[in-house]
């Protein structure tokens, strides 16, 4: 199996996962090592996997990595909204040309995909009554991250159509869980409460988020590679909806602060308000249930895991507020 991006959050995540389900599995990561990507994510696995250090854009590496493998599982991406609106250019090299560049090698080789990907490629769904997205919903993405994510997914498609390649398509919602990059809303805040700083909450904190632990996000990959049907999308989210603001409150609280110790930061442009996936298909079709159902457990055994782990983050964190402090947030 070769895997994109493995030493990021979700990809490193799905590494561990996958070797412990198949004792005999042979892995190869390919990753660029990017701000977002980092070997100590893959120290527990050692010499079980065979690391790869480079860009998903370079046609003679990719086409060597595919043509020894049996399969493929693309995360590796530019995956941060607040960065793409700073800079978009990486957004359009890793996330699109990257694909590309992955599936022409998939094509000649004839190697089963699967492309990760995310619910933001539909846009915002209103605050309230309950709608959700489906297999079906139109793309309508909001932000430069979202609309390479979305470009991505239909080059997935086409290729698919075109020329039958092999692959399977999933849309996550907002994940959660240990070596998330501490740019993202709950490491940020997280680990803000534990150097002393207040967690900064964007505009009035209503938007809503569907939060899904990676490890449930990587299981249903797992379940796509075995029994997904090739051509076909999967959508992945927990069901378990919370407001920002709610979400900052209870990380406060299990953190032993008084839930109004925030602050309220300027919004994020064009924010999308409500995300929320119909995971139907995947329960029904692979019988994939969440086993993070309540955020509350979930957050806790995360927040457990950046309070063990200063080593880990402690590195990043000074260089990522003063990314946020350039741009007021
Ligand atoms: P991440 O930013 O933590 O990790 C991305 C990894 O890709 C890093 O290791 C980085 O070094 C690597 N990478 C970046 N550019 C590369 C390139 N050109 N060549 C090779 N490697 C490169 O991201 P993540 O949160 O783990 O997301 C992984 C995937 O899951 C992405 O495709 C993202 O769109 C998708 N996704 C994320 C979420 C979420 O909540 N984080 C939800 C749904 C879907
Ligand atoms: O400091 C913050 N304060 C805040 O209120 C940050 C960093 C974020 N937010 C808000 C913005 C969002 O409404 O929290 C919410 C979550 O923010 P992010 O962690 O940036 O996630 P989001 O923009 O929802 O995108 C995430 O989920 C879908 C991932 O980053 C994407 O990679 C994934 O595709």
């Amino acid at each position: 199996m070769l895997v994109t991006g493995g030493a990021g959050f979700i990809g490193a995540n799905f590494v561990h996962r996958a070797l412990a389900a198949r004792p005999d599995l042979r892995l190869t990561v390919l990753d660029a090592l990017t701000y977002a990507g980092n070997r100590d994510n893959l120290a527990e696995v050692g010499d079980r996997i065979t690391f790869v250090h480079g860009d998903v854009r370079d046609g003679d590496l990719v086409d060597g990595l595919v043509r020894d493998c049996d399969t493929v599982v693309h995360f590796a991406a530019e995956s941060h909204v607040d960065n793409s609106l700073q800079d978009p250019i990486p957004f359009l090299r890793t996330n699109i040309e990257g694909t590309f560049v992955l599936l022409e090698a998939v094509r000649r080789h004839d190697r089963r995909l699967h492309h990760v990907s995310t619910d933001e490629v539909f846009g915002s769904l209103p605050l309230h009554g309950g709608e959700a997205f489906t297999e079906e919903t139109r793309y309508d993405p909001s932000s430069p991250y979202s609309a390479t994510k979305a470009a991505s997914d239909l080059l997935v498609r086409a290729w698919a159509r075109s020329y039958g390649v092999r692959a399977t398509l999933s849309n996550c919602a907002n994940n959660y869980g240990p070596y998330q990059n501490v740019e993202k809303f709950l490491p940020r805040q997280i680990t803000n409460v534990l150097i002393g700083r207040r967690p900064k909450l964007y505009g009035t904190g209503e938007n809503v988020r569907e939060w899904t632990h990676v490890d449930d996000h990587n299981d249903a990959v797992l379940l796509i590679l075995d029994a997904g049907r090739v051509g076909e999308t999967y959508l992945i989210g927990s069901g378990a909806e919370w407001s920002n603001r709610a979400l900052v409150e209870l990380t406060l609280t299990l953190l032993g602060r008084p839930v109004d110790d925030f602050d309220s930061v300027p919004d994020r442009p064009a924010h999308d308000l409500r995300y929320a996936c119909d995971s139907g298909k995947i329960r029904r079709e692979l019988g994939w249930r969440p086993r993070w159902a309540e955020l509350p457990d979930g957050l806790a055994a995360t927040i457990d895991w950046y309070r063990g782990n200063e080593w880990w983050w402690g590195p990043q964190k000074a260089e990522t507020e003063a990314r946020y402090a350039a741009i007021g947030r």
